[in-house]
């Protein structure tokens, strides 16, 4: 007979020809061919969970903004963080094997970094609402029982609802304690949070969220029962709900529409000045927009939110009596809008990094810092706090009751921050209560500056791994000369930047481009794409 791990690895087989890659995102691809990925998934969790002495790890089946037919998995680190980089390798490596050779491949990860496979594995699961959700799960929950693992599953959760869970659980009981391991535990933390931090404002109007017909409609609409009654705080709408139907999830709806399209979903019936948002298909991203006087789409993007944040915090650093031991950074990649950085650096007087795009290395590099808030243009993002900001932060006493409620504000909002990755309901929240705080409405916010105008192309290559980048993908160094074509075309228009990259999860370059104008950033765009073709 043979070893339950090899059984199971011939129980679900790979298609033929296929070749899985761990991405940005965790494997991401159609959801028919994923099923022997879930269960060696499940042997890869097990295995990162004994590494780490049976800490919780979490293992989360989504494929975020992708079209429904999609499916796809990531992992997720005891502390909610992505799973690191060494363990994506070995995770494609094992996703890769030949079914009679993965419980050899299994044995031999456990030999080289010293696993013992008898000790406790300890691994969280949760979906979004795709049709293939459950089938990939059982594959998942083959390959935990084959490794002998103990699970948890948490049926449907957004992405940054797991995150949460794994977090929490792997903090029970210390003091670093995280928050109630349960769904309701998540609500209550947060609504208590949004509450304490609005410190009696009321947001002014209504706010219509998309929920993109994926799992975050349902889970919104029970965060609103913890949240203060509309009367006293924030009336939401909530919108493009239907997970009955999930061949709608992401269609002509939810952020990825919104941001790609420049425009808000169809069925959106929202007037002019109504503040709306919009979730992805596993509520880990958010955008706002609204009409504007004119009727005219306006889209308030992750640089704005993290410009609003990132000033709101800094106010209330200063406000506080904390400006000399606190400092605030802001951390973006090189599709943020250039009149966004320069609004950072020259009138908020931030810090400003750029890293390569990918949650993954935004968070890394918001980690050095103090206080980093950290968002990607499509809405990605979160801020964390330093340990040692956190105490500070805690223990700070407040020399007037200016202070003391600048302070009360700023440590609700530390609560109200999903700090173990980005979270779009958190994300809104937190918007809400600066905007409540500022009295703006979301045209006040726009009008902090003007983006330049923009452009993106994606452009279909014939291999786009020649395509090599550096200095966070703002220059190539391969091809050899096409960086100095691009230099050339860049010099000719006013404010003009523009950047090739690979992508990530799709296979076509993209090329982003502004210009002082629509014409000149539409024009270096092509022009820019025409050097990479
Ligand atoms: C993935 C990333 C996202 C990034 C996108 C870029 C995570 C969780 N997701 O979806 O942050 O913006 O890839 O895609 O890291 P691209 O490489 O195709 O442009
Ligand atoms: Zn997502």
């Amino acid at each position: 007979m043979a070893d339950p791990i090899t059984e199971v690895a011939q129980q679900h087989p790979a298609p033929d020809g296929v070749i899985y890659q761990y991405g940005t995102a965790g494997f991401r691809t159609k959801a028919e061919v994923l099923d022997s990925v879930l269960t060696r998934v499940g042997l890869i969790a097990a295995l990162r969970s004994r590494a780490l002495k049976g800490k919780w790890v979490g293992v989360m089946i989504t494929a975020s903004h992708n079209p429904p037919e999609d499916n796809g998995v990531k992992l997720v680190e005891p502390m909610g963080n992505m799973l690191q980089e060494e363990w994506e390798v070995l995770s494609t490596k094992m996703a890769n094997q030949p079914a009679g050779e993965v419980f050899k491949y299994y044995k031999e990860l456990a030999t080289a970094n010293r696993i013992d496979l008898n000790s406790p594995a300890r691994v969280v699961v949760a979906r979004d609402t795709r049709a293939s959700g459950a089938r990939l799960l059982g594959c998942l929950q083959d390959g935990l029982k084959a490794a002998g693992a103990e699970s948890k599953d948490y049926g449907f959760l957004t992405t940054p609802q797991l995150h949460y869970m794994v977090r929490c659980l792997n903090t029970e009981g210390t003091k670093d304690s995280y928050g109630t391991p349960t769904e309701q535990g998540y609500y209550e933390k947060f609504g208590v949070a949004f509450k304490n931090a609005l410190r009696g404002k009321k947001p002014s109007g209504s706010l219509t969220v998309d929920g993109a017909n994926g799992v975050g409609g349902p889970k919104l609409t029970e965060l609103i029962k913890y949240l203060p009654p509309k009367e006293e705080g924030l009336e939401i709408f909530v919108v493009n709900d239907n997970v009955i139907k999930p061949e709608s999830l992401n269609v002509d709806c939810g952020a990825d529409y919104v941001k790609t399209n420049q425009r808000a979903p169809p069925t959106s019936k929202t007037g002019p000045g109504d503040r709306c948002c919009s979730l992805d298909g596993d509520a880990d991203r958010v955008v706002y927009y609204f009409k504007d006087t004119n009727n005219v789409f306006r889209l308030l993007d992750g640089d704005r939110i993290a410009t609003l944040v990132a000033s709101f915090l800094g106010d209330l650093v200063r406000q506080s009596g904390l400006a000399d031991s606190v400092t605030i950074g802001v951390v973006q990649t090189a599709y943020a809008n250039g009149a966004a950085t320069n609004y950072v650096q020259q009138h908020l007087k931030l810090k400003v990094d750029c890293t390569p795009t990918g949650v993954k290395y935004l968070h890394h590099a918001a980690e050095k810092l103090d206080v980093g808030v950290y968002f990607e243009a499509n809405g990605h993002g979160t801020v964390i706090f330093s340990h040692d900001t956190l105490e500070t932060i805690a223990t700070h006493e407040p020399k007037s009751p200016g202070q003391k409620e600048a302070l009360d504000v700023l440590r609700a909002c530390i609560n109200l921050i999903n700090q173990a990755v980005g979270d779009a309901l958190s994300d809104f929240l937190l918007v809400e209560v600066v905007l409540a705080h500022k009295n703006w409405g979301p045209q006040e916010w726009l009008s902090t500056y003007t983006d330049l105008p923009n452009r993106l192309l994606k452009v279909v290559v014939n291999d786009r791994k020649i395509f090599q980048t550096t200095d966070a993908e703002r220059r190539l160094v391969k091809p050899e000369g096409v960086q100095q074509q691009i230099d050339k075309e860049v010099q000719k228009v006013r404010q003009g930047r523009s950047f090739a990259r690979a992508s990530g999860t799709e296979d076509a370059v993209r090329v982003y481009a502004e210009a002082a104008t629509k014409a000149e950033a539409e024009d270096l765009a092509r022009k820019v794409a025409e050097i990479v073709k």
